[in-house]
């Protein structure tokens, strides 16, 4: 029953996260910056932008990241991915529950999960979701009111206990210590300061992570 949802989409190892207040910059030029340094997956977050604006960027995005059969996943919103029409969405624990999104985007959508602890990522996967997200595993700014960490041994802990489900980590990843954090066990690993903190390096950035 649960592989009904496991669609036939491969996780990148890198999963690129995109930011307005860090990078200064549109969803658009991020997004354009980070395919040009390989992205294949890209999510688009914002916590800032008004409904109205955050669905102007990401519409905008969507034309563009189509013609370039790059997959782009909307954070939160439902009824943007809706009306974006985008490849799905990632939702928290305290957004419109995986079951609801899968009703209303439907079978082929992606639905990716946020799990902070051990518990929660096993009660995940009984879900309707094609990846389940741990984090943070390191400490971050980046996101307001943070969880605890749950480090390289919560990966590892999360990886031994959902077996081969599509698994994502998150949370103060960086150049330095993503390998780690792919030994540990993620499939991929989602970030957000280290590629776009530094608008005109995002594209090298991106790059360093691949070679
Ligand atoms: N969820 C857990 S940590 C985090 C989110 C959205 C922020 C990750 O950002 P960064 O800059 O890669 O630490
Ligand atoms: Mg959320």
């Amino acid at each position: 029953m649960l592989k009904l949802f496991v669609k036939n989409f491969l996780l990148p190892k890198i999963y690129p996260v995109t930011d307005v207040s860090l990078s200064k910059l549109a969803h658009l030029e991020q997004v354009k910056k980070l395919i040009e340094g390989g992205a294949t997956l890209i999510q688009l977050r914002d916590k800032r932008a008004s409904p109205k604006d955050f669905y102007g960027a990401a519409k905008e995005v969507l034309k563009f990241a189509r013609a370039k059969k790059v997959k782009i996943i909307i954070n939160d919103r439902v009824d943007i991915a809706l009306a974006v029409e985008a490849d799905g969405v990632h939702l928290g624990q305290d957004d419109l529950s995986p079951e609801y999104a899968r009703k209303i985007l439907g079978e082929k959508a992606i639905v990716g999960f946020s799990t902070h602890t051990l518990a929660q990522a096993v009660e995940s996967i009984k879900l309707p979701i094609d990846y389940v997200a741990i984090g943070p595993v390191f400490s971050t700014t980046t996101k307001k009111n943070a969880e605890a960490v749950v480090g390289l041994e919560g990966v590892k802990k999360a990886r031994e206990a959902i077996g081969d489900f599509p698994l994502v980590a998150i949370g103060g990843i960086n150049l330095e210590n993503f390998q780690e954090v792919l030994d540990a066990g993620a499939d991929s690993v989602a970030i957000i300061s280290d590629l776009v903190s530094e608008a005109d390096k995002i594209t090298e950035r991106l790059k360093e992570f691949y070679r």
